[in-house]
C-alpha cells in the first residue's frame, strides 16, 4: 500500500494544530502507520531538504524547521502521496484554497504548516530519513471482536 511522510512544522506545533491535521487524515480514511514529536538536527533538515540546496530560500528554511519540535508522520492508503498533497494546498500559502491546510490555517510560504512528499521517490527516501523500519506500523482494520 502506498505510503507518504507528512510532518507538521514547529510553526503548526506551536500553533497547536497537529491534533486537527491529524483528524482531517484519519476522517479522509488513511491509516497511521507512525508519528513522533521531535526536533530535526541541521544535519537531518540539509538532508531532508537537499533538493533546495543553493536557492536563496534554503537557510532560512533549515533554520526554521530546525527551530522547535516537529511532528513526523507516515500515512498509507490509496494514492496518499497526491491525495494529501491536495490536502495541504499550495506551497504560498496565499494561494492555497479554503478548505486545504495550508490555505485554511497558513499566511506566509516560509511558514506553511505542513510538509508532505511530493512523489514515490520522495516519500521512500523520506520515510527511511526520520524513521526506523520496526516503528511502522500498518495494521488490519477489520473487525476483530471488539467493535459494535
Ligand atoms: P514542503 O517540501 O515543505 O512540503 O513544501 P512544498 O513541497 O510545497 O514546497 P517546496 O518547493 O518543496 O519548498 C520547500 C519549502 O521551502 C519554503 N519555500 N520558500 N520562495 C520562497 O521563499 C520559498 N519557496 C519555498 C516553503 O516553506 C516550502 O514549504
Ligand atoms: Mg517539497
Amino acid at each position: 500500500m502506498e505510503k507518504t511522510f507528512i510532518m507538521v512544522k514547529p510553526d503548526g506545533v506551536q500553533r497547536d494544530l497537529i491534533g486537527q491535521i491529524v483528524e482531517r487524515f484519519e476522517k479522509k480514511g488513511f491509516q497511521l502507520n507512525a508519528a513522533k514529536l521531535m526536533l530535526i538536527t541541521e544535519e537531518l533538515a540539509e538532508k531532508h531538504y537537499g533538493e533546495h540546496k543553493g536557492k536563496p530560500f534554503f537557510n532560512d528554511l533549515v533554520s526554521f524547521i530546525t527551530s522547535g519540535p516537529v511532528f513526523a508522520m507516515v500515512w498509507q492508503g490509496e494514492n496518499v502521496i497526491a491525495s494529501a498533497r491536495q490536502m495541504m494546498g499550495k506551497t504560498n500559502p496565499q494561494d492555497a484554497l479554503p478548505g486545504t491546510i495550508r490555505g485554511d490555517f497558513g499566511v506566509t510560504v516560509g511558514k506553511n504548516i505542513i510538509h508532505g512528499s511530493d512523489s514515490p521517490e520522495s516519500a521512500d527516501r523520506e520515510i527511511a530519513l526520520f524513521f526506523e523500519k520496526e516503528e511502522i506500523l500498518s495494521y488490519d482494520k477489520a473487525n476483530q471482536g471488539w467493535l459494535y
